[in-house]
C-alpha cells in the first residue's frame, strides 16, 4: 500500500520527523517559502500539511498544494494561518491546545519573578565579582500579594491566574465575559484592568481582533509602578508605544517572551535595563514540544483517515 504523502514545514525535532517519515512519504520543507520550490505534480497530490513556524500561511500559499484539505499547526496559536482564507477553500485548520498550558503559565510567573526580583542582574552580580567587591545588590520588589491583572482568561489565562492566587495575589482579569469567580474581578476593558494593577500578563490569542489591544492608553493606565509581561503574541502590545513607556521611565519594567518581529526584534529593547527578554521559548520543554508533536499528528492521521479531527479551529 502506497503511504499517503504529507509536507512538513518548520524547524521540527528529530523525534517529530521520524514519526512523520514512519507514517507518510514527508517532504520536509525548512520554511514556507520554500513551498513553490517542491515539483507541480506533488503538490497537486498533497492533502495534508504539518505547519510549524510563525511566518504568513495565506490563501496564495495554498493555492500551490490545490489538493489541500487540512493545515495541522504545531502550536495553539494560528494566528499565521489565514483561517478564513483555509475555510473559503475547504480546507481545515487544527493547533494543539492544552498540552502546553503548564509550561507557558510556568514561564509567565518565571518572567513575572525575573522582572521583579531582577534575577538576572542578580546572576550578573554574583558572576561579575560586584558581590564581593560592593556586597549585596540594590533591593528589588515583592510580588507576592501584589495585584495582578490577567489579560485574557483562557486556557493558559486561567493557569496563570491559578498560580499566582498562590503567591496570594490580588487577581483582576479582562475577558470576553464576566467568569463570575469568587475572589477574582473581572474588568469589561482592557484599561480598567490596568488601572485596577500593578502587573499585567498579557495572555490574549494574537490576530487582527487583539491587534495593539494593549495601547498606549492601557499602558500610561497602568501607571509608573507598573510591570508589563507578554507570553502571548507581540502583536497584542503596541510595541512602539511600549517602547517609548519603558526608555521613560512610564512603567517600571515589562518581561516578555514575543516580540513583533521575531526573531529580529526592535533593537530598542536591548538597550533597556528594565526588561526581561526571552526567545519565544513558553512553550518549549522537550515533554511539551513532545506532546505538541504528538497531537499535531493526531490531527492528520484522523484527517487522512476521514475520522473526527480531534482539535479542529474551523
Ligand atoms: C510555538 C506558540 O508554536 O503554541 C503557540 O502558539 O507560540 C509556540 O508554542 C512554538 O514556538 C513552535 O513554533
Amino acid at each position: 500500500m502506497t503511504r499517503p504523502d504529507l509536507i512538513a514545514i518548520g524547524a521540527y525535532n528529530s523525534w517529530d520527523i521520524e514519526a512523520m517519515e514512519a507514517a507518510y512519504t514527508l517532504h520536509h520543507l525548512p520554511a514556507i517559502d520554500a513551498l513553490p520550490r517542491l515539483p507541480e505534480a506533488l503538490r497537486g497530490q498533497v492533502r495534508a500539511v504539518a505547519y510549524q513556524g510563525h511566518h504568513a500561511f495565506g490563501g496564495a500559499e495554498m493555492d500551490l498544494v490545490p489538493a489541500l484539505g487540512l493545515i495541522a499547526n504545531f502550536g495553539v496559536g494560528y494566528d499565521a494561518i489565514d483561517v478564513e482564507a483555509a475555510t473559503a477553500r475547504g480546507v481545515k485548520v487544527t493547533n494543539t491546545p492544552g498540552v502546553l498550558n503548564d509550561d507557558v503559565a510556568d514561564l509567565a510567573v518565571a518572567l513575572l519573578l525575573a522582572q521583579g526580583r531582577r534575577i538576572v542582574q542578580g546572576s550578573d552580580w554574583v558572576r561579575s565579582g560586584t558581590w564581593a567587591k560592593k556586597g549585596e545588590m540594590p533591593l528589588n520588589r515583592k510580588i507576592s500579594g501584589g495585584r495582578v491583572g490577567i489579560l485574557g482568561l483562557g486556557r493558559i489565562g486561567r493557569e496563570i491566574a491559578n498560580r499566582l492566587a498562590g503567591f496570594k495575589m490580588e487577581i483582576h482579569y479582562f475577558a470576553r465575559t464576566d467568569r463570575d469567580i469568587t475572589g477574582w474581578t473581572f474588568h469589561a476593558d482592557p484599561v480598567s484592568l490596568a488601572r485596577a494593577v500593578d502587573y499585567l500578563i498579557v495572555a490574549l490569542v494574537g490576530g487582527p481582533a487583539t491587534k495593539g489591544l494593549v495601547s498606549a492608553e492601557v499602558i500610561r493606565a497602568l501607571g509608573r509602578e507598573g510591570v508589563i509581561v507578554n507570553i502571548s503574541r507581540g502583536t497584542v502590545i503596541d510595541e512602539p508605544a511600549l517602547l517609548d513607556a519603558l526608555e521613560n521611565r512610564r512603567i517600571a519594567g515589562a518581561a516578555l517572551d514575543v516580540f513583533v518581529s521575531e526573531p529580529n526584534i526592535d533593537p530598542r529593547f536591548l538597550a533597556l535595563e528594565n526588561v526581561v527578554l526571552q526567545p519565544h521559548q513558553g512553550s518549549g520543554t522537550v515533554a511539551t514540544r513532545m506532546a505538541m508533536g504528538e497531537l499535531q499528528r493526531k490531527n492528520v492521521a484522523a484527517f487522512l483517515a476521514g475520522r473526527e479531527l480531534p482539535t479542529p479551529v474551523n
